[in-house]
């Protein structure tokens, strides 16, 4: 029997976070056996955001390296560097002239990051949706495991799909949201009502993959609790909240387990059990990464493997896009 195809990506937009970690690739590595995995690094996205280009080669690079450490295996999943695969931006002229300003308008991402960076709301952070259906719809996806942030994407993935389809006739699967249990939203430790975002200007907001454990300690010491003083689930307590999360998903516990546990502790004593679980699950991930940054050799041989069995699957969609709307094959 056929495998279904899952299809994901994260921006190489700066150093990735505990969020990208749990809300996504330590996802995808529980995947990876049962199904048919397209993992991308999705370098055209992240030119949304103004990006110095010695750095998005580095971060892009980096990303490719923590997807491998965190134990995806290029023999089972198609690894690759977005950019490196046309289709992906050609497929997404087409479909931007059969998507509407008023369902991007709706985009709360857009309302949001047009919000943080005033003074460069470009037509690509408008137009994002419409790359990321096609990302998607490329590889006949049917499953697209994200954090909730992204989970409003996909809907209109879903809704640009379906119009195509009844327009053309039926050329795309129509993708589900895939969403974890726990941890799908993993807030900043300093304004814990908002996500963990590797482009939040404060640094002790965020725990990046890479933090060396005493950052993490000093990180998760600081991060901000509120003054009623009990490791409890409930909806005043989002810093707690965020931290069972973390810690629940680290140990592999319930939230429940978490607080039965810890009900009777102080916060210090429980920041402390969460940044020791952190430090516990990423230092192999570190460990690997480093190794894996001195062979370049290697990373090259994966993402160029990756693009090349992308390219086919892409193209192959893209040309029955083009055949159907119309276009004269070459
Ligand atoms: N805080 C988070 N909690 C859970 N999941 C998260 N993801 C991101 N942040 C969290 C998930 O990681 C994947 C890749 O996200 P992305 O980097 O492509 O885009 P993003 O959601 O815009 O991430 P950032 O960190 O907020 O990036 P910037 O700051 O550059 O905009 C997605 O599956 C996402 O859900």
């Amino acid at each position: 029997m056929e495998k279904k195809v899952i299809f994901s990506g994260i921006q190489p937009s700066g150093k990735l976070t505990l969020g990208n970690y749990i809300g996504a690739v330590a996802n995808w590595v529980k995947l990876q056996d049962e199904y048919d995995c397209y993992y991308c690094v999705v370098d055209l996205h992240a030119m949304t955001q103004y990006q110095v280009p010695k750095d998005l080669r580095r971060q892009t690079l980096e990303a490719m390296a923590v997807y491998l450490a965190c134990g995806l295996d290029p023999e089972k999943n198609t690894l690759f560097i977005q950019s490196h695969v046309p289709a992906h931006a050609e497929a997404a002229w087409l479909m931007s002239t059969m998507t509407y300003f008023g369902e991007l308008s709706r985009m709360t991402q857009f309302k949001d990051k047009s919000s943080r960076q005033s003074e460069n709301i470009n037509a690509g952070l408008f137009t994002y949706p419409v790359l990321m259906a096609c990302d998607i719809l490329l590889y006949q996806a049917d499953l697209v495991p994200v954090g909730s942030d992204q989970k409003q994407h996909v809907e209109i993935t879903r809704d640009i799909a379906e119009r195509f389809n009844n327009r053309y006739s039926e050329t795309f699967k129509i993708p589900e949201v895939y969403i974890p249990k726990v941890g799908a939203r993993i807030m900043s430790l300093q304004e814990p009502t908002k996500k963990m975002s590797k482009s939040d200007e404060n640094e002790n907001a965020i725990i990046y993959l890479l933090d060396p454990p005493e950052v993490i300690k000093k990180k998760f010491k600081r991060a901000v609790t509120d003054s009623i003083g009990k490791v409890q689930l409930s909806d005043d307590q989002p810093g707690i909240k965020n931290l069972i999360s973390i810690y629940s998903v680290c140990r592999n516990m319930t939230p429940e387990e978490v607080v039965e546990k810890y009900k009777n502790e102080g916060y210090g004593v429980f920041k402390d059990a969460v940044a020791d679980a952190v430090i516990e699950v990423l230092k192999p991930v570190q460990d690997r990464f480093h190794e894996l940054m001195n062979n370049k050799a290697y990373l090259e041989e994966v993402y160029k493997a990756g693009a090349e069995k992308a390219e086919r699957t892409a193209r192959k969609t893209l040309r029955k896009m083009y055949k159907k709307v119309g276009f004269i094959p070459r």
